[in-house]
């Protein structure tokens, strides 16, 4: 669980690494659940908005396309909803999202073995910022990826690189990164290796990228995402009468938490520790019959049409 000292250092610094975050049972159910996810693939049974979950890229000298990328694993696979209400995740996203944290990206990064596909340097939701200053009070509110590894990052597996502090800078230098491509050459940057079960926060105005690997082991990567639903009131909401578009209602918030209390439910059910049974602060619990009706995919608006 995350000490005042890790808190600061987050904040500080814009990420933070949990050791062990994740028993091997646990790891050893999602490495089972991910590789059936990728050897399955985007079957053409699927309907054509989960096909598209998959996402392929390109390695350098190659026109082949290779896996990097499933959106929604949530819906995917019990083990990534179970994962939703992990403990370890759950005290660390109250610590540093806000108490009135909100489950709202789900994802999973692959570097396939023997060809990985670049992440270049980016902050996350294409920032110049993104969070939240409570005007009221000057608390900063982050928008927090939490990112639980399910294999070995390394210099061979294309570990994530990122520069500590960068989650501070007025202008974002990530487009002028990414073009040149190099990492160990960027003035501050650290590579961060991690072992199986370790999980890596970092904020989304973090830069941070991986390079492209060849002929290293796979390496993947769960990224979920949170953010406190003050920031969320604030920045995301469509204004009265706006056709929504891109931005999230209540009622997409509200299915967001609905897959979380599932997790909860799915996670007691099968005997795993969870923190509590509902969502700490009630006016953002969902009861356990309505949430168990809902899809536990629940897509970004536009995302499917797009
Ligand atoms: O796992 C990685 O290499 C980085 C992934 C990432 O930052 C992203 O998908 O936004």
């Amino acid at each position: 669980m995350l000490s005042d000292n890790d808190v600061q250092f987050f904040r500080d610094n814009g990420y933070l690494k949990v050791p062990s975050a994740l028993s091997p049972d646990e790891v050893a159910a999602l490495r089972a659940e991910s590789q059936a996810l990728i050897d399955a693939g985007p079957t053409d049974s699927l309907p054509a908005n989960i096909r598209k979950d998959y996402q392929y890229g390109r390695v350098r000298g190659s026109d082949e396309k290779v896996l990097r990328r499933i959106e929604y694993v949530q819906s995917k696979d019990e083990a990534f909803l179970r994962l939703l209400a992990n403990p370890v995740l759950l005290d660390a996203v109250s610590k540093v999202v806000g108490e009135q944290f909100v489950p709202t990206y789900d994802s999973m990064v692959i570097k396939m073995a023997g060809q990985g596909v670049e992440v270049p340097w980016h902050r996350d939701g294409g920032g110049p910022t993104m969070f939240y200053d409570e005007p009221d009070t000057g608390r900063r509110f982050p928008a927090v990826n939490f990112d639980i590894y399910l294999d070995e990052a390394n210099a061979a597996s294309g570990a994530l690189w990122v520069v500590p502090g960068s989650n501070k800078d007025e202008v974002n230098r990530t487009p002028e990164l990414a073009k040149r491509g190099e990492y160990e050459t960027v003035p501050g940057a650290v590579r961060v290796d991690m072992q199986p079960g370790d999980m890596l926060l970092h904020d989304v105005t973090l830069y941070h990228g991986s390079p492209e690997t060849s002929g290293g082991p796979l390496r993947r990567v769960v990224y979920y995402e949170f953010r406190d639903m003050r920031f969320i009131e604030a920045a995301h909401r469509p204004a009265p009468g706006e056709v929504a578009h891109h931005k999230w209602t209540e009622e997409w918030t509200w299915r967001r938490l609905a897959v979380l209390q599932q997790a909860l439910d799915s996670r007691r059910t099968a005997g795993q520790d969870v923190p509590f049974a509902a969502h700490p602060v009630p006016a953002l619990q969902v009861p356990s019959a309505e949430a168990a009706a809902t899809d536990t995919r629940v897509a970004h608006p536009g995302w499917d049409a797009s």
